[in-house]
Parts: structure tokens; sequence; C-alpha cells
């Protein structure tokens, strides 16, 4: 079996990166940061013996993403499943004050980019007349919270986007998966806070949140379900989190 997952230098697309190789998937990982990419590739290719390619392309941009993804040849092509991870929220701050480059980044690589991979990707599921396709959306794309409007709105932008996939896919056999988790502690603050250490960590403080590993245990739960059984849509929360709004942060 082979996955190709977006965004596995980090994070929940590391986390899952490592669970699928732990149970002998090959891999197509991508992301950016190509030092990180190629260190979670040669420690999997060691820890579980399989096979790795590493894309280094931004998913923003569609000339990046076509020359990436026609470099797969051969059996790569034989792709199951495709994990659209790669994302980010990046600033949070009211619509009036907002800062229009977060914005832009956030539409172009969560919503825009998601759409370029599985635009190319989907053909090769297709071919087949099977194949998974698993969006990382976030309760963010469930709920509207206090100055998360854009982010929020790529998030709802996913969930609307799994549910969009499944009905055109359905006479081909693609599963169509959309994931939803709540608060996970991953670079996701850091980057949201633009490196701002102090800020991030009050993200978790005082709260055992979700780690990377949990949603990866779930995403791989859901990968591996029999071939007629598509699991739709799954929430998840740390038991301190019930919803965007409230969490007990006395709990750590
Ligand atoms: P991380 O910041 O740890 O990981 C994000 C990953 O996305 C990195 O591998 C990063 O790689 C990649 N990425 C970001 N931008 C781009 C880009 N333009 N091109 C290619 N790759 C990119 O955060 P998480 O693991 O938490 O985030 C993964 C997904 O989960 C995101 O979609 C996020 O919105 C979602 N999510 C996160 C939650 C959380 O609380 N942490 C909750 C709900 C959903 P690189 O920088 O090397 O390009
Ligand atoms: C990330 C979860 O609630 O921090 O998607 O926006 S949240």
């Amino acid at each position: 079996m082979t996955a190709l997952i977006t965004g596995a230098t980090s994070g929940i697309g590391k986390a899952s990166a490592e669970l699928f190789a732990k149970n002998s998937w090959n891999l197509i990982i991508t992301g950016r940061r190509k030092d990180h990419l190629e260190a979670v590739a040669a420690d999997l290719q060691k820890k579980y013996k399989i096979k790795t390619i590493c894309l280094n392309f931004d998913v923003r941009n569609l000339k990046e993403v076509v020359k990436n993804i026609d470099s797969i040849k051969g059996e790569w092509k034989n792709i199951d499943l495709l994990l659209n991870n790669a994302g980010l929220a990046s600033g949070l701050s009211t619509i009036q004050e907002g800062n229009i480059e977060d914005w832009e980044v956030m539409i172009d690589t969560n919503i825009k980019g998601l759409l370029y991979m599985t635009r190319y990707i989907a053909p090769m599921l297709i071919e087949k007349n099977k194949g998974h396709i698993i969006n990382v959306a976030s309760l963010a794309g469930k709920q509207v919270y206090p100055n998360g409007n854009v982010y929020c709105a790529t998030k709802f932008a996913v969930d609307a986007l799994s549910k969009a996939m499944r009905m055109d896919m359905i006479q081909h056999g693609i599963r169509v998966t959309n994931i939803a988790p709540g608060l996970v502690e991953t670079e996701f603050s850091m980057v949201r806070f633009k490196g701002d250490a102090e800020r991030a960590k009050k993200t978790y403080e005082n709260i055992k949140a979700l780690s990377a590993e949990d949603i990866a245990e779930i995403i791989y739960w859901a990968a591996s379900r029999p071939a007629h059984v598509n699991i739709n849509d799954i929430v998840i929360t740390p038991t301190a989190q019930a919803n965007a709004y409230i969490v007990n942060r006395n709990t750590k």
C-alpha cells in the first residue's frame, strides 16, 4: 500500500507517516522544509524498511504541485491514499484588524493547496476505481470562534470539500474522510503566533491537549477499515475541551 501525506515534516503529518510506515505502507511525503523531510524519510526507512519518496514543494504553488506530481513515476503512481494534512493558521485577530497577507497564506494553503493536490492525485485513484482521501479539517471547521474568522472559514471549506469529494467520486469507489480535531499540541501555535513561544505555550497551558500521535491513530484507523466502510467525519477533542469555546484548564 502507498500513501501520499502532505505536511509530513512535523505534527500530525509526521506522526501519521510514522504510523503508516510502522504498518508497512510505502510513503510519498511532502513539505517545504527539505532537511526535516529527508530526516523523516531516512528515519522511517531505517526503522520500518519501507520505501519513501520526498517531494519538497509548497502546496500553494500550482506549478510546483504539478511538477512534483508529474515526477511520480512507475509503481509509485499506484497511490492508495492521499492524506491532505498540510495546513496552518496565521495570526488571530478580528476581521477589521486582520492582516491580509495572513488571510492569503491560509486561503492559499488550506483551501487552494488541498484542492491542487486533490485535483492531480484523485485521477490516479479513479483509474483503479478505489482509494481513499483523508482531509484534515478542524473543530474550527465546525464552530467559528472569536478572532478565528479566516482560519475557521478555510476549515469550513475543507469540511464542505470533503462532502463534495464524497459525492463527486462515489461512482469511482473512492472513500473520503474528514478529520476534525480540537486542540492538538504540535508546531501549530508556534506557526500561528509567528514564533512567539510564550503565546504558543499559553494555548496548551493547564490542559492535557491531544498529541499528534492521537490524531494519527484515528487517521490510520479510518484508513484501515475494510474497503466497503467509509468513515465520513470524526470530531476529536481532548477530554478537557467540550467545544471550540469551553476548555477546562485545570487538567494538566
Ligand atoms: P504543524 O505546524 O506541526 O504541521 C503543519 C505541516 O503542514 C508541516 O509539515 C508543514 O510543513 C506543512 N505545511 C504548512 N504549510 C505548507 C505549505 N505551504 N506547503 C507545504 N506544506 C506546508 O501543525 P499540525 O500538525 O497541527 O497541522 C496539520 C494540520 O492539522 C493542519 O491542516 C492544521 O490546520 C490541522 N489542525 C491542527 C490542529 C491543532 O490544534 N494543532 C487542530 C485541528 C486541525 P513545512 O513547514 O515543512 O512546509
Ligand atoms: C486548530 C484547532 O481550535 O486551535 O484547527 O483552531 S483550533
